[in-house]
């Protein structure tokens, strides 16, 4: 494996399945349970906040005593030993953080923290959220949501997520079904800056055809043999 200076890895919820959480489109997944329409979007918040609290309350609970998985672990040791890799996550949960990853940009928010929507303050929050909940910081009641990127509205780091596609010569995605845009497209943007591009996946995804290499299997397994090769292992 050639030797290469910037890496950008961008995960989804396929990293983080062996961990215990639902991934969305897979049989049993959370879209097979909930329409996106009702618990991913302002105007499902707007129009029943109670029901997106209690889907976030219900992911924020199941989310307590997870740990991350080889894969996680296999992403955190690349950073730590390669020097110039980033992790571009659509996962919300705090799994790639609990394995090391320092390197890291939530462009889809966290699942661990809320946003008032009066005083704008960001806060780590691990319990559940009520539709009454006051902010700590104003102290108005009603203001606050889950500080996730909901569907139509821009994911976060957009301009900051360019500039390392733009620079990177590696790009690795991992576990994404490539359904969801603007991550959908990361993988063309590098290609088109001549990065070599990298399919890590339980199966091919939407944009299989678009990638120079693919490795098919379970993160738990696929990852660290990847990250294995990247390193020199012998
Ligand atoms: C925006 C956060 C514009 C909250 C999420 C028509 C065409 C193109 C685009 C659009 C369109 N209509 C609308 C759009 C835009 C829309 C979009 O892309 N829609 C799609 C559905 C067509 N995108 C947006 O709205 C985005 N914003 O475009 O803004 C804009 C412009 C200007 C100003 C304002 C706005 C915002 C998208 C973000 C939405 N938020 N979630 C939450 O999590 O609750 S999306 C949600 O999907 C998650 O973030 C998730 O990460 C993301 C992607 O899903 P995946 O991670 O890929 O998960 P999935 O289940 O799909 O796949 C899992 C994969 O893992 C599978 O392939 C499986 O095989 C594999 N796997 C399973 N187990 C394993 C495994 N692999 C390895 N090992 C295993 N063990």
């Amino acid at each position: 494996m050639a030797r290469f200076r910037n890496i950008v890895v961008l995960t989804g919820a396929g990293l983080s399945a062996e961990s215990g959480l639902s991934t969305f489109r897979d049989p049993d997944g959370i879209w097979s349970k909930y329409d996106y329409q009702d618990v991913a979007t302002a105007e499902g918040f707007r129009r029943n906040p109670l029901l997106v609290h209690d889907f976030y309350n219900a992911r924020r609970r199941a989310h307590r005593g997870l740990r991350p998985n080889a894969a996680h672990v296999a992403l955190a040791r690349l950073e730590a030993e390669h020097g110039g890799v980033m992790i571009v996550t659509q996962n919300i949960d705090a799994l790639h953080e609990a394995a090391g990853s320092r390197s890291l940009i939530h462009m889809h928010g966290e699942l661990l923290k809320v946003l008032c929507t009066f005083c704008s303050h960001r806060m780590v929050w691990r319990d559940d959220l009520r539709v009454d909940t006051a902010c700590p910081f104003c102290g108005l009641p009603g203001g606050m949501r889950p500080d996730v990127v909901w569907f139509g509205e821009m994911p976060y780091e957009m301009g900051r997520i360019s500039a390392l596609l733009a620079a990177a010569d590696l790009l690795v995605s991992i576990g994404t079904s490539g359904n969801v845009y603007p991550a959908a497209g990361f993988v063309a943007e590098a290609a088109a800056n001549g990065a070599h591009t990298v399919e890590l996946n339980l199966e091919p995804s939407e944009g299989a055809s678009l990638f120079n290499e693919a490795h098919y299997g379970r993160a738990t397994e696929i990852v660290p043999a990847f990250v294995g090769r990247i390193l020199g292992d012998r």
